[in-house]
C-alpha cells in the first residue's frame, strides 16, 4: 500500500482525533485535506488540489473538472465537507471499506503503541 507508513507516521504525530460529527470512514478525507492544504487554511485551492492529486492518472484538465465538480459551493476551494459530500456520494459500497480502513489503521496505531513499549522493556533479541 503506498503512502502507509506515512500516513500512519502522520497521525501519531500529530495525534489528532477526527470529530465526531463525521460519518465513519471519512476522517481519511480530512487527513487528505490537512495535509493537502499547503497554506493551512482549512480549504484545498486548486493548485494545493492539483499537487496532491496529481498522479498520472488524471490529466490537468481532467483534475480541473473533478476540483469544479468538488467544489459545490463554487468558491474555487475545496473544504472537507465538500470533499466528503462528494467522496461518500460516490464511493457507494467502498464507503464501507473506508469504515473498515479506519478500524484498521486504529487497530495498527495501537499495536505500534504496544510495540513501542513492549520495545522499551525489551532491548530486542539476542540481547539479555
Ligand atoms: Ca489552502
Amino acid at each position: 500500500m503506498d503512502g502507509s507508513t506515512e500516513e500512519v507516521q502522520s497521525l501519531l504525530e500529530e495525534g489528532a482525533a477526527p470529530p465526531v460529527e463525521l460519518k465513519k470512514g471519512m476522517s481519511i478525507f480530512q487527513d487528505i485535506l490537512r495535509r493537502a492544504d499547503k497554506n493551512d487554511d482549512g480549504k484545498l485551492s486548486f493548485d494545493e488540489f492539483r499537487a496532491y492529486f496529481q498522479d498520472g492518472v488524471l490529466t490537468s484538465d481532467e483534475l480541473k473538472e473533478l476540483f469544479h465538480t468538488i467544489d459545490t459551493h463554487n468558491t474555487d476551494n475545496v473544504d472537507t465537507d465538500e470533499l466528503c459530500e462528494y467522496f461518500s456520494e460516490h464511493l457507494g459500497q467502498y464507503e464501507n471499506v473506508l469504515a473498515a480502513l479506519e478500524d484498521l489503521n486504529m487497530t495498527i496505531l495501537k499495536a505500534m503503541d504496544k510495540t513501542k513499549k513492549d520495545g522499551l522493556h525489551n532491548k530486542g533479541p539476542g540481547i539479555k
